[in-house]
C-alpha cells in the first residue's frame, strides 16, 4: 500500500531565481498539504550522504557541487499517493522530457538544475525527512 507522505527539496537554482513561493504555490494547488518547512544548506558532507546511492555516477560530485552552492528549502508533504503524484508534480528529471505544466518543465533548466526533488519511494521519503526533520517536526 502507498503511503501519505513526501519529501521535497527546492534546489539551489529555483532558490536563487526566487521561484520558492511559486513553486509551493503550485505542491498547494496540486493538492499536498505541507505539513513542515524550513530553509537551510547542505554542507559538503551532508549532500553526499543524502545522494549516497549516486555515488560513482559521473554526475555526482557536479551534482554535491550544486546541491551545496546555495539556500535550499526542505519540505514534508502530504497527500494520498504522495510519492507518485509528487513525482507527477515536479515531471521527469531531465527537464527538456518534462511534461507541460510540471515544476521541472517551468522552473527547471537542464538535468544539473533541475529545480526540485521528489522522493521515489515510500522508504526514501521516511528516510530524507529523517535527513532533515525531528521527529517533533514531522512525525509519521
Ligand atoms: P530524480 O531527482 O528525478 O529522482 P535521480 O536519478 O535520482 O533523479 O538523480 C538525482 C539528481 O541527480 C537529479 O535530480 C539531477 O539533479 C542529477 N542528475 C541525474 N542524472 C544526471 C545526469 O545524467 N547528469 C547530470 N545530473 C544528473
Ligand atoms: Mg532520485
Amino acid at each position: 500500500m502507498s503511503g501519505n507522505i513526501t519529501f521535497t527539496i527546492v534546489k539551489p537554482d529555483a532558490v536563487a531565481n526566487n521561484h520558492t513561493e511559486a513553486i509551493f504555490g503550485m505542491i498547494e494547488k496540486a493538492g499536498f498539504e505541507i505539513l513542515s518547512r524550513k530553509d537551510t544548506t547542505l554542507t559538503k558532507e551532508q549532500a553526499e550522504s543524502f545522494y549516497d546511492i549516486h555515488k560513482g555516477q559521473p554526475f555526482f560530485s557536479g551534482l554535491v557541487e550544486f546541491m551545496t552552492s546555495g539556500p535550499i528549502v526542505v519540505a514534508a508533504l502530504k497527500k494520498k499517493n504522495a510519492v507518485e503524484d509528487f513525482r507527477m508534480t515536479i515531471g521527469k528529471t531531465d527537464p527538456l522530457e518534462a511534461a507541460e505544466g510540471t515544476i521541472r518543465k517551468i522552473y527547471g533548466e537542464k538535468v544539473s538544475r533541475n529545480a526540485i526533488h521528489g522522493s521515489d519511494s515510500d522508504e526514501n521519503a521516511q528516510r530524507e525527512i529523517r535527513f532533515f526533520f525531528t521527529p517533533e517536526e514531522v512525525e509519521f
